[in-house]
């Protein structure tokens, strides 16, 4: 879809202003907002990683393409709220102790709240106390989603799936972990329940938990 394509580029090119006005063009297309996540905002957040990895892009075309993405989902989650039903769970989300990333984190967060649940978002660098204060002030939580880009923050990752762990031995919450730096291997060896390689999957995986 041209308009789709042309967003991409937005984002891609880092763009906000751009980006915003024709993710409100799909939107009053009524194009569905999980396409304009999946055909426009992902791929173009891949491609620009590609780039930084292969010292194509700088910082601050990361960076404004990262802002466009936001742009783009606050929209997107803005739109969507007067159609919210009633939510199918509670997740407490956030990027671990250490790690500033949080475009997947958002995209993930978008998906969770069109599958219909509620997401508690803590935002970037949440320590392992703060994952553990939001459980304990969230009694309907049902899974705690942990994201993670920087391998340096996977020992952070693991302590913090271990005390969520020793701090529910009845088995109140699920715990799911994902990001770039997250490996289903690693994901076992620090006893998390679950990991899913993109936020579509999450969702998906996300909603077995719920009876
Ligand atoms: C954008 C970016 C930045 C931006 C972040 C902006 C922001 N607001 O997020 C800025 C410029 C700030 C940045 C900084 C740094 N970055 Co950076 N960054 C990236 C980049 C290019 C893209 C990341 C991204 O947004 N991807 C797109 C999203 C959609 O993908 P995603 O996050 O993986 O999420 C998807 C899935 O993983 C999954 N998912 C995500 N979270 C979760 C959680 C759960 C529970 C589940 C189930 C699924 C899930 O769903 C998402 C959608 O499908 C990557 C390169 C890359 N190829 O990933 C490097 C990268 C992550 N950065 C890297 C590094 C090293 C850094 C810095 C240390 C650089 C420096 N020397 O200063 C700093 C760290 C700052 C800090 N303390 O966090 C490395 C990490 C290497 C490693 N393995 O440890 C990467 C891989 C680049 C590289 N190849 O070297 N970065």
């Amino acid at each position: 879809m041209e308009l789709l394509e042309k967003l991409r580029q937005a984002i891609e090119r880092g763009h906000p202003n751009e980006a915003e006005r024709l993710a409100c063009t799909a939107l009053d297309s009524r194009i569905d907002p999980l396409f304009i996540v999946d055909d426009a905002m992902m791929p173009a957040m891949r491609s620009v990683g590609e780039r930084y990895k292969n010292d194509e892009a700088d910082i601050l075309r990361i960076l404004a393409a990262a802002r466009s993405v936001r742009i783009c989902f606050e929209l997107i989650e803005k739109r969507r709220l007067p159609f919210a039903q009633k939510h199918i769970g509670t997740i407490i989300l956030g990027t671990i102790e250490g790690d500033l990333h949080d475009v997947g984190k958002n995209l993930v967060a978008i998906m969770f709240r069109s599958a219909g649940f509620r997401v508690v978002d803590l935002g970037v660098d949440i320590s392992e106390k703060k994952f553990l204060k939001a459980v304990a002030e969230t009694p309907d939580v049902s899974i705690v989603c942990i994201s993670s880009l920087l391998s340096t923050t996977l020992p952070e990752m693991e302590q913090t799936v271990k005390a969520l762990r020793r701090n529910d031995p009845k088995k109140r919450y699920r715990i799911m972990v994902g990001g770039g730096a997250v490996t289903r291997q690693a994901a076992e060896q620090m006893g998390a329940d679950a990991y899913t390689e993109n936020c579509v999957e999450a969702a998906e995986v996300a909603k077995t938990f719920i009876v």
